[in-house]
């Protein structure tokens, strides 16, 4: 990956490329863990974990919240919009190639300034995607994908595609339409539909069916356009149970595949899964991505962490290894992440004001996918976890169990087993034995 900023201005002055020095280190702005031409099971860890970095989080939140002004001054701020814009992608382009970062998502207004009518947005993004594309091409960080910001313009307070009033899906509709033409000239290899507002506040005044119907439908539309222009690759679609909207229609991974397949859209569509997503709906990361994996629906991960006191989805960078590492053997059971990409849909800390914290935050946010992968990999390849968890259905493995997978027994027939057989064994899960034996992959 080339380096960008040379010839233009350096936005984070005095921090270089970020290199692996390993774990002895001192040096707060090195990798300890993610060394990216390491070779993990025929794979290097950068093929393995392809890293992306979120624009909206990291060149564009100012670190308000709803108690206080913003917090960060960005070197890359001007008061012309469109120069603004400019910057704020060399900003990016020059993280993502120091931090080593090959990919990169952001959404339309995160990258180009949002406009008063249809064709102001769509010059000012169109101008914008030419400035993207000539920053890709000069170093070769390329476009995990990109998204329509469809919930932060008032005119979406009532949903997108799922306004009771149409000509505000219409105007969603526009959006989708440009940002698709975007992502084809940029070679993106997803497009994400995350509905933040795609949801009810109440029942009372909803019509539920209806508007699952039009999103559906808008759906299919967006697709049958994406595959009209030539975009060849994954859609998306990132469940999350509420916040912004009180209850969000693609609710977890199980409620967004059942509405994909309900719908026909499976084909074209798989999940992007966040880890906060999960949590809030009261899942772990794991039990999400293995929902899709199972049913071939995995697609990418938004890489971050919440707050274990928190309600609601606080974005923090992963540093939690157990939880990372539960989630990456999922991955790499499930043959990887082919398409997808860990994007670090993740955030600073409001208080976290030093340019070089950006850069910690992902060093982090690497090195703990890194142990991760490792440690995954590790346990698969050993195979006394695989070898315990096979032993413990292997009751289906011959006999009257395997009869009952194939099919071929009755109610009637369990009734007749049971009868003849007596008192069931107790079996123990091995919790403990497992817990204590992922101890010992990780610190052994
Ligand atoms: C919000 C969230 C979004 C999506 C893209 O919780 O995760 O940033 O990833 O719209
Ligand atoms: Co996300």
């Amino acid at each position: 990956m080339a380096d960008y900023f040379l010839g233009n201005d350096e936005y984070f002055k005095g921090i270089g490329k970020v290199a692996y020095e390993g774990p002895e280190s001192d040096n707060p702005l090195s990798f300890k863990f993610f060394d990216a031409g390491k070779v993990i099971s025929g794979k290097t860890m950068a093929e393995h974990l392809r890293f992306a970095i979120a624009y909206w989080h990291s060149f564009c939140g100012k670190g308000s919240d709803p108690f206080g002004s913003p917090t960060q001054i960005f070197p890359w701020d001007d008061p012309d919009p469109m120069t603004a814009a400019e910057k704020k992608a060399d900003a990016a382009f020059e993280f993502f190639t120091k931090v080593g970062a090959g990919l990169y998502c952001f959404h339309d207004i995160d990258a180009s300034p949002d406009g008063a009518t249809v064709a102001e947005y769509e010059k000012n993004l169109f101008s914008m995607a030419e400035v993207l594309k000539e920053r890709q091409d000069a170093t070769g960080v390329k476009l995990l994908w990109n998204t329509a910001n469809m919930f932060s313009n008032p005119r979406y307070m009532n949903g997108a595609a799922t306004n009771p009033d149409f000509t505000v899906l219409a105007r969603a509709g526009s959006q989708v339409k440009a940002c698709l033409d975007v992502n084809v000239m940029l070679g993106g290899e997803n497009y994400v539909f995350w509905g933040g507002r795609e949801g009810y506040m109440t029942l009372l005044n909803t019509q539920m069916k209806r508007e699952l119907d039009h999103l559906a439908q808008f759906l299919s539309i967006s697709r049958d356009y994406g595959r009209s222009i030539g975009f060849k690759g994954t859609f998306l679609i990132e469940p999350k149970p509420m916040e912004p909207t009180k209850h969000q229609y693609d609710f977890d991974a199980a409620t967004a595949i059942g509405f994909l397949r309900n719908y026909g859209l499976d084909k074209d569509f798989k999940c992007n899964i966040e880890n906060n997503h999960a949590t809030l709906a009261g899942h772990t990361f794991a039990h999400d991505l293995q929902v899709c994996a199972d049913a071939d629906m995995l697609g990418s991960i938004d890489a971050n962490e919440g707050d274990a006191q928190n309600g609601w989805d606080t974005d923090e960078f992963p540093t939690n290894v157990y939880d990372s590492l539960e989630a990456m053997m999922v991955v790499l059971k499930s043959g990887g992440l082919k398409t997808g990409g860990l994007n670090f849909d993740a955030k600073l800390r409001r208080n976290s004001t030093d340019s070089e914290d950006l850069f910690l935050a992902h060093i982090g946010g690497m090195d703990t996918f890194a142990l991760a992968l490792e440690i995954a990999d590790r346990i698969i390849t050993d195979g006394k976890l695989d070898a315990m968890i096979s032993k413990r259905y292997s009751s289906f493995d011959s006999g009257k169990g395997a009869d009952f997978e194939a099919g071929k027994l009755s109610l009637t027939d369990l009734r007749d087993i049971a009868a003849g057989q007596g008192e069931s064994e107790r079996i123990s899960g091995k919790q403990e034995l497992i817990k204590n034996l992922i101890n010992q992959y990780i610190f052994g």
